[in-house]
C-alpha cells in the first residue's frame, strides 16, 4: 500500500512541501500519495490577494491579511527560491523589494512548471484531524465548499502549512466601543486610499504598524500617530508623524496616550499582531506557541514532538520566508521518505529547549538574522535541496537593516546582489514613494 500524505494549506509552506516531493519524484524516487487541502479557490496563501474582508462567500473567515500597494517588506535576495531563481522565472534580473502581485506571480512560476496544481483540492478546508494510535493513522475531515459535502479520510503523516498571520489578536483599550471613527485590524485593512486626508491612530510598532502606516503616508493620510507598548520605533519619520506610548483611552475623537498626549484621529487600525490557530486539530495534536524563532513542541522546527507523524511548515516568526520554508518541507519530505530518522521523544524535547535558549541569547536583530540563516542551513544541509550562498542572504538583510535605519521612506529603493546567481538588482525605475501602480506590467518595465 502506498503511503499517503495530507498536506494542509497551498501557501508557499504548502506549495514547498509539495515541491519538495515532486523533485524526489523527478529524481526517481517513488513517493506517498499526496492530497494537499487549500480553503481558497487559488493558490499562493496571503500572496493570493483578496478584497473580501470578515467573513467570504461560503461564510468561511477570510484568510487573506495582505493590502493593495503591499511591496515585499524585506529584500527579495533574502527569500529567492535556491531550485527557481527570480532570473529563471522573469528572463531577466529585476529589482529588489518586488509588489504582491510579482511575487505571487513568481510563486506560482515553480510550482507550474513542477506541475502539482492536479494535487490540489481548492475550495476544501479541513475540519478536523485527528490521531488514531491502534491504527496509527490520522482521520482528515474536509468540507468540499462547492458540492457541500463533508468527507473523512486516513493518511499516514499530516503537513500543517495553514500559515500564522490570519487570525488576528485584538486587544481593546477604554473607551472604544463608543470611538467615532472606523477601528480595524491590521488583517482587514485593504487600501491606504481609504485614509486619504484624515488623521489615523496606529497601535502597534511591529511590521504591519510600520508598514500600513508608510502606505497611508504614502497615499496621502493627513498625519500618522503610532502607540507603543513595549518601546517606539525609532525611526526618523516624516514631520506629520508621531510616536506615543500606549493608548489609554478614547473619548469621541479623542485619544488619551499614557505619557498624557492627546490627539484627535479619524480611524484607529490594530497592528497588534496574529494567533497561531489551528481550530481543526484536536488537543493532543495542537501546536500553541508564541510567535517566535523558537517555536515551541517542533523537533529542529518542523516535527511535532508529541506525534512524530504530524509536521508543521512556516510556525516560526520570520526573517527568512519562502527558502526557509523550502529547508523544512525537503526535511519534513526526507522523514516521511524514511531516509532521515527522527530521534526518541527527549532527544526531540531536548532539541527544542536548546533552541529556545539559544533564542534568548540573541542580543539584537542581526544575532536573529544569523540564528535563522543558521536554521536554515542546518535542515539543507541535511537534504537534497540546493544549497545556497546563506551568509550572503545573511548580509541583504543587514544592509536591509542599516537602509530602514537611514531612510524608512527610501529603504525600497536600494538593491542587492543574489545569492542564487550572483547577478546584481537593477536600481528600481521609479522611487518607492512615488509609485503608485504597483502593477507586474509597472515593475518590470527597468
Ligand atoms: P499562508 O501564506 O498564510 O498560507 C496558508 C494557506 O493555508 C492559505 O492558502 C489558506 O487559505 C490555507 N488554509 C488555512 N486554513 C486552512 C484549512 N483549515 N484548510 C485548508 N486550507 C487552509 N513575507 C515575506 O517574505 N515578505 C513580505 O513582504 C511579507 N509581507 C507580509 C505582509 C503581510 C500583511 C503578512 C500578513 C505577511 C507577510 N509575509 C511576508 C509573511 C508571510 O507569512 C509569508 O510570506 C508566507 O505567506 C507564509 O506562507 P504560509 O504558506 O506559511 O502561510
Ligand atoms: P507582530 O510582528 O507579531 O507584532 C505585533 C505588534 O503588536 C507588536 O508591536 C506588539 O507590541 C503589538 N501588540 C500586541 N498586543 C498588543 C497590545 N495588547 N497592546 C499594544 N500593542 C500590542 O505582527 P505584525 O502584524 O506587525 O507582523 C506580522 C507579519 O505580517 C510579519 O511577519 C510581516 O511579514 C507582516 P510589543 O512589542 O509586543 O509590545
Amino acid at each position: 500500500m502506498t503511503k499517503r500524505v495530507a498536506v494542509i494549506g497551498a501557501g508557499p509552506s504548502g506549495l514547498a512541501q509539495l515541491r519538495a516531493f515532486q523533485s524526489a519524484r523527478n529524481n526517481g524516487a517513488e513517493i506517498p500519495e499526496i492530497v494537499c487541502y487549500e480553503k481558497q479557490a487559488d493558490w499562493g496563501g496571503l500572496w493570493n490577494y483578496s478584497w473580501r474582508t470578515g467573513l467570504d462567500e461560503y461564510g468561511e473567515p477570510v484568510h487573506g491579511s495582505m493590502y493593495r500597494y503591499l511591496w515585499s517588506n524585506g529584500p527579495k535576495e533574502g527569500l529567492e527560491f535556491a531550485d527557481y531563481s527570480f532570473e529563471e522565472h522573469f528572463g531577466k534580473q529585476i529589482a529588489s523589494y518586488p509588489p504582491r502581485a510579482v511575487l505571487f506571480d513568481y510563486i506560482k512560476g515553480r510550482v507550474e512548471k513542477a506541475g502539482v496544481r492536479d494535487w490540489i483540492r481548492f475550495r476544501t478546508p479541513v475540519r478536523n484531524v485527528s490521531y488514531d494510535d491502534a491504527s496509527g493513522k490520522f482521520s482528515v475531515t474536509a468540507h468540499d465548499l462547492i458540492n457541500d459535502k463533508k468527507s473523512t479520510e486516513e493518511f499516514d503523516n499530516v503537513v500543517v502549512a495553514t500559515g500564522h498571520f490570519s487570525t488576528p489578536n485584538v486587544p481593546t483599550f477604554d473607551g472604544l466601543d463608543r470611538f467615532n471613527g472606523r477601528v480595524l485590524h491590521a488583517h482587514d485593512f485593504r487600501d491606504a486610499v481609504e485614509f486619504k486626508g484624515k488623521d489615523i491612530l496606529i497601535i502597534g510598532t511591529s511590521y504591519s504598524a510600520e508598514d500600513i502606516g508608510s502606505q497611508c503616508w504614502k497615499y496621502g493620510c493627513k498625519s500618522v500617530t503610532v502607540s507603543h507598548r513595549t518601546a517606539a520605533m525609532g525611526y526618523d519619520w516624516p514631520d506629520n508623524w508621531q510616536e506615543v506610548p500606549l493608548l489609554q483611552k478614547v473619548e469621541g475623537n479623542t485619544c488619551t496616550f499614557k505619557d498624557g498626549t492627546i490627539k484627535d484621529v479619524d480611524a484607529i487600525i490594530l497592528c497588534t499582531g496574529y494567533q497561531h490557530h489551528f481550530p481543526f486539530m484536536t488537543d493532543d495534536l495542537l501546536l500553541k506557541t508564541a510567535n517566535r524563532l523558537a517555536t515551541a513542541d517542533l523537533y529542529k522546527g518542523v516535527a511535532f514532538v508529541n506525534n512524530p507523524g504530524l509536521f508543521y511548515l512556516g510556525m516560526q516568526d520570520q526573517w527568512y520566508t519562502f527558502n526557509m520554508f523550502d529547508a523544512q518541507a525537503w526535511w519534513a519530505r526526507d522523514v516521511m521518505m524514511g531516509r532521515i530518522e527522527l530521534p526518541d521523544k527527549a532527544a526531540m524535547i531536548a532539541d527544542v529547549k536548546d533552541r529556545e535558549d539559544r533564542e534568548d541569547s540573541n542580543e539584537d536583530d542581526y544575532a536573529c538574522i544569523r540564528y535563522q540563516g543558521d536554521y536554515v542551513k542546518e535542515l539543507i544541509a541535511e537534504t537534497d535541496y540546493p544549497s545556497f550562498d546563506v551568509d550572503g542572504a545573511n548580509e541583504a538583510f543587514f544592509q536591509w537593516k542599516k537602509h530602514k535605519k537611514k531612510n524608512i521612506m527610501t529603504f525600497r529603493d536600494n538593491c542587492y546582489k543574489s545569492v542564487i546567481t550572483g547577478s546584481m538588482a537593477p536600481v528600481h525605475h521609479t522611487p518607492w514613494k512615488d509609485a503608485m501602480d504597483d502593477t507586474i506590467e509597472s515593475y518590470l518595465k527597468n
